[in-house]
């Protein structure tokens, strides 16, 4: 007889929302995973993700015992080892290579927010006596978002999209992404309560909703928004007592926009100037607007961190910052309720990084904003303003295509060890060719991975670790630090196997490695039992609450003590990029390959390729193993295309179709739409075949549609600011393939 059914609140981490879950299990098994109606964020939403989970969880090809491989790299033959054997033989390798080359040898590789635990990977690498040697899809991901506006406002800056009457959809697709904002944008939307401007080629599920949609040639999104300034200040729709008081370089601004008028920029966005003159009038006279940024224009290479810049100069000029509906200043909760609570970045121990290793961070000194040259100036006036560190996990990272070369080089130092830990490269990172050779390059003497499954970046490895998921952890999380709460959620059942948390693998290897005395925390319980130590509240209590937070304290938080970078108000001209030898301002660029910067090779690839477009319910590469409920949902890979462009090339719905640039080409299924812009492609990204072989020479199925072959890498083409490369704004051909299977 099956015993009584235990309900736990876990948090789940299949993505960015940390919606609160109800596990349910029997006999220490999940049996099913609904939405908790109580969980203060989330009230019992939970998506397709959410529901599999158990599918997802049970699956047979789940990591559940270490694998040590026993041929050659790729070639597919592992042993079964214990972890704690694994863990053993990795420090003692470590430890001999940082011996030999010094602890700046090891890079570690990450993915997106998978877990709370970043501050585990900052403190081991502080006290490796590694500069924070990161390779993360962050760079083109928001941690550049939060480079720029801490150094242009001293915090990220967040949209306050439930008060807004304005929200500005920017190369940003909730629908698809961001679920649970979605729901909010949808009922103010259907209650007549608000504006929407989508700025993107492709009028997508959330683009439907917007009031103006602004289809722009991919890439231009700079001029855009040096238009828009150029309208608001000519036409005198700017906050002028803001202005006055908070902002510093409006004069030097208002020359430098001198030039992006509407006629100008229509020209290069290919807009018509009234769109682009009305859209800047909504946005500026609305009682309040907030831009929610996508990741579109943090993928554009060359230009991208200006756009992040100008976007922070429109909330800055038009009043909206810190106001409700507006663009709020936001920090994690050092404070709940008066008392004080314990963020990620006090857990990290920067001050334990050698200040002599600091210029040793991988591409750091051509890519300076998320170095320790950017830290050294911005981070003292945050640690000031708000009495805790700068959070290292987010603004210390390498540039992936100079890490990837230093590999292959071993210039100017050899990288020899590689940890990969959520996060699989061969499918993110750009140009996989390339990733691909520094992957398997005998320069790297290590190469450890941490995973649920044996994806391709872990079918390269020497280690497999096997990872235990949220489903086996308790959470605390501040959202990347970037926003006031505090998600809790607990361990619905102990880890399955031999699978340990990401926290154990970091302290793990810390212990072998003379840090025992900076772990004393032995499970993540404790570790969360010391952070909410000062809050007067059981462990209990907080993962049961699953969401803390200050209400009340959210606006015009300037008025106390200004911003926290150097001049104390919102640098238009900005005085840390001048520092760093940066223009102050913002300008536009021509993505690095455009019909306008390299015509000629526009003759041969005569179409615009975006890679990405999110959709539901898989998350980047995940949740692609078929079994679980989520791939069936959606089988294939799409590339997205004009019907007219279609029919020129022969091409029909659901045609198999060659995407090529001149880095490789892949093979994804049409799907056709007269919303996307005729002279626009958008090619899914992160395609792998887990149903197929995972062994050399197919990795399965991780060349065949993966975007990234397509991308672009070269170091003259990367953002100088964060060296964010291009995902977006290629040029590309279609063609039918002759094969119509997959
Ligand atoms: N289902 C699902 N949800 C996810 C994820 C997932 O993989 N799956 N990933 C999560 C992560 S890590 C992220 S970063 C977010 C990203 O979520 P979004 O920011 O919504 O990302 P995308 O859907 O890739 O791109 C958004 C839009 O940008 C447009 N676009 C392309 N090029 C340009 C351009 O040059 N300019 C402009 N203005 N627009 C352009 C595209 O047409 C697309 O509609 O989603 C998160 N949520
Ligand atoms: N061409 C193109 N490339 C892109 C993008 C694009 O739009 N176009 N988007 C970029 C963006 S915005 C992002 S964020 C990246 C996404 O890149 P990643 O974040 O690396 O995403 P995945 O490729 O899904 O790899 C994450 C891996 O971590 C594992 N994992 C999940 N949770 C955990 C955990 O808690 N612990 C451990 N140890 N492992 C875990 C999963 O099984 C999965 O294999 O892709 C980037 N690459
Ligand atoms: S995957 Fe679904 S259930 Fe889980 S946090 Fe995201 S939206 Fe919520
Ligand atoms: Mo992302």
């Amino acid at each position: 007889m099956a015993s009584e059914t235990v309900i736990k609140k876990a948090g789940c981490f299949f993505c960015h929302h940390n919606c609160g879950l109800l596990v349910h299990v029997q006999d220490g098994k999940v049996v099913k995973v609904t939405g908790n109606p109580d969980h203060p964020a989330s009230r019992g939403f939970i998506c397709a993700r959410g529901v599999n989970a158990p599918k997802w969880l049970y699956h047979p090809d789940q990591l559940k015992h270490a694998l040590k491989r026993t041929g050659k790299r790729g070639e597919g033959k592992w042993e079964q080892i214990p972890w704690e054997q694994a863990l053993d033989e990795i420090a003692e390798k470590l430890a001999s290579l940082k011996e030999k080359y010094g602890p700046e040898s090891l890079l570690v590789a990450e993915g997106t927010y998978r877990s709370d635990l970043f501050w585990a990977r900052a403190r081991f690498l502080n006290l490796f006596g590694n500069p924070q040697n990161i390779i993360s899809p962050g760079v083109v991901c928001m941690c550049n978002i939060f480079a720029i506006d801490l150094a242009l406002a001293g915090a990220m800056i967040m949209p306050d999209i439930p008060r807004s009457k304005c929200v500005v959809l920017w190369g940003a697709n909730p629908k698809e992404a961001r679920p649970i904002q979605w729901r909010v944008l949808k009922k103010k939307k259907e209650a007549g309560a608000l504006k929407i401007i989508a700025v993107d080629p492709w009028i997508t599920g959330a683009g439907k909703y917007a009031d103006i949609c602004l289809q722009l040639r991919p890439g231009t999104d700079g001029a855009l928004a040096l238009g828009w300034i150029n309208v608001i200040i000519t036409e005198g729709l700017y906050d002028k007592s803001f202005v006055e008081k908070w902002t510093y370089g409006f004069k030097e601004l208002a020359e430098r926009v001198r030039d992006y008028t509407p006629q100008k920029v229509a020209e290069i966005t290919g807009l018509r100037p009234e769109e682009i003159i009305g859209s800047a009038r909504l946005y500026a006279t609305s009682e309040s607007a907030c831009i929610n940024r996508g990741v579109a224009t943090d993928q554009l290479g060359l230009n991208s961190g200006r756009v992040e810049q100008a976007r922070v100069i429109l909330a800055a000029i038009t009043g909206n910052i810190d106001i409700p509906g507006g663009d709020l200043i936001s920090n994690p909760p050092t404070e709940i309720d008066g008392k004080k609570f314990i963020c990620e970045s006090e857990l990290e121990l920067a001050e334990k990084c050698p200040v002599e290793k600091r210029g040793k961070l991988i591409g750091s000194d051509r890519f300076k904003l998320m170095s320790w040259h950017a830290w050294e100036i911005t981070a003292p006036y945050y640690e000031k303003q708000l009495g805790i560190s700068c959070p290292q996990l987010h603004y210390l990272q390498a540039p992936t295509p100079i890490a990837t070369r230093q590999i292959i080089t071993g210039k100017p130092y050899p990288i020899k060890v590689l940890i990969t830990w959520g996060s699989n490269p061969m499918l993110w990172a750009p140009h996989t060719g390339h990733t691909f050779e520094a992957l398997t390059h005998p320069n790297l003497e290590l190469h450890v991975v941490l995973e649920y499954w044996l994806t391709p970046t872990a079918q390269l490895a020497d280690y497999v670790l096997p990872a235990a998921s949220w489903l086996e952890r308790p959470l605390c999380t501040t959202t990347e630090g970037w926003l006031p709460i505090a998600i809790g959620g607990e361990r619905a059942i102990e880890p399955i196997g031999d699978r340990h948390d990401d926290y154990q693998f970091w302290r793990g290897l810390g212990i072998r490695l003379g840090q025992a005395e900076y772990w004393p925390w032995e499970s993540v319980e404790e570790v969360i039992k010391y952070r909410i130590s000062h809050l007067q509240m059981s462990y209990e209590e907080f993962v049961n609450r699953g969401l803390l937070y200050n209400p009340g304290k959210h606006y015009t938080k300037y008025e106390k003590a200004g911003f926290a970078t150097p001049t104390g108000k919102i640098e238009l001209y900005s005085t840390v990029f001048e520092k760093l030898g940066y223009d102050p301002l913002p300008y536009y660029e021509e993505p690095p390959e455009s019909p306008v910067r390299t015509p000629e090779v526009y003759e041969e690839y005569p179409f615009i390729l975006n890679t990405g477009g999110r959709f539901m319910p898989q998350f980047h590469s995940e949740h692609r193993q078929l079994g679980i409920g989520l791939r069936e949902r959606h089988p294939d890979p799409l590339v997205t295309m004009h019907p007219d462009t279609a029919k020129k090339h022969g091409i029909k719905e659901g045609d198999w179709v060659y995407v090529e640039t001149r880095r490789g080409k892949i093979k994804q299924k049409a799907k056709l739409t007269e919303d996307i812009l005729p002279n626009v492609i958008n090619a899914e990204a992160s395609w792998w075949f887990p149903e197929k072989e995972g062994k050399l020479p197919g990795l399965s199925g991780a060349f065949e549609s993966n975007a990234n072959m397509l991308t672009i890498d070269d170091p003259e083409t990367l953002d100088p600011l964060t060296g964010g490369w291009c995902n977006r704004a290629l040029l590309c051909k279609i063609y039918k393939a002759e094969e119509q299977s997959s």
